[in-house]
């Protein structure tokens, strides 16, 4: 096991045993949700891995030691620390976190780093960072790292506050492959399709587990990305989205908001200008990535 990470001792564990571990990233509780949603959604997403019989390990940075498996009163203090408190943190970020003992939330990118670290090789999430609309010069650090960690992430798509099109040529040059779970097209977050092709549909954990572990054996050094369609019952209509984020990005041009500082404004109004509604769908995508996630951690081990 990795030294320079502080496990909690279930995921020590879990890890000395080869057991099914799951990670989780942090930067949804302090930057992406309003408390409680976000305490309660962290937790649900936990609960939806042990169910699938599987093991969470939410990562995050406290007092600069990275941690590999959060509890709960960490989750909380994390929450309660928030978006001030606490540096939302990609690849460039991590080593001035640990070196000035600071705290620190793990992004997608963040989170694979020290998953990979940690030989965790499934990682659930909501919406991977992309291409900003209308600023193709602001390019999400987790498309890089997408294509430079091996671990599988599973996440909604992107959220359509970015430029899919251009999203998805940055991961073809990365050379990410993006397998949509049950559907053939991209999922957009909050709703199911965003009509753009995806590399391969897969129908099942052990086909995705099975493209996971070709990766490995050919020791390709990327991740694979696995795309879930949002529930049904709880997807956002296509045209409520899309004016919500039409408007959250004119208003965070308006601001003058750039550079990290983007994506946790723009989600914030969506939040704002859709009277929460889009709260239900984003946590409903969350818990059902989750389970997925779990599900292909299981079928690899097997
Ligand atoms: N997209 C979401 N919800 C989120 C994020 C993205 O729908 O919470 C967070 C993730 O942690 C992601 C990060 O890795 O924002 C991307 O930020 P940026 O665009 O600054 O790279
Ligand atoms: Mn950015």
């Amino acid at each position: 096991m990795n030294n320079v990470l502080t496990y909690s001792e279930e995921i020590a564990a879990a890890l000395e045993s080869g057991s099914p571990v799951v990670a989780l990233e942090s930067t949804l509780i302090t930057h992406g949700f309003p408390y409680p949603a976000n305490v309660e959604t962290a937790l649900a997403m936990e609960q939806a891995i042990r169910e699938e019989g599987a093991i969470p390990a939410t990562i995050a940075v406290l007092d600069g030691r990275i941690k590999v498996g959060l509890g709960r009163e960490e989750i909380e203090r994390l929450a309660e620390l928030g978006q001030q408190g606490v540096r939302k943190c990609s690849r460039r970020d991590l080593p001035i976190v640990v070196g000035l003992r600071q705290h620190g939330a793990t992004t997608v990118a963040g989170t694979m780093i020290v998953a990979h670290m940690a030989g965790i090789r499934v990682f659930a999430t909501g919406g991977i960072g992309g291409v900003h609309r209308g600023h193709p010069e602001d390019v999400s650090a987790d498309l890089i790292e997408l294509g430079r960690t091996p671990i599988a992430v599973v996440c909604a798509g992107a959220k359509s506050i970015l430029d899919l099109p251009r999203t998805l040529e940055v991961l073809e040059t990365q050379g990410v492959p993006i397998l949509g779970y049950g559907t053939d097209t991209l999922p957009a977050f909050y709703s199911r399709s965003s009509g753009l092709p995806i590399d391969q549909r897969v129908d099942s954990p052990q086909e995705a587990a099975a493209i996971i572990a070709a990766r490995d054996k050919l020791g390709l050094g990327h991740a694979v990305l696995v795309t879930v369609p949002v529930p049904e019952a709880e997807a956002l209509p296509q045209d409520e989205a899309e004016a919500a984020i039409q408007e959250a990005t004119r208003l965070a041009d308006e601001a003058g908001i750039h550079g990290k500082a983007v994506t946790p404004f723009v989600l914030a109004k969506v939040l704002e200008l859709t009277n929460g509604r889009s709260k239900q769908a984003n946590i409903a995508a969350l818990v059902n990535n989750a389970h997925v996630a779990a599900q292909i951690a299981v079928a690899l081990h097997q």
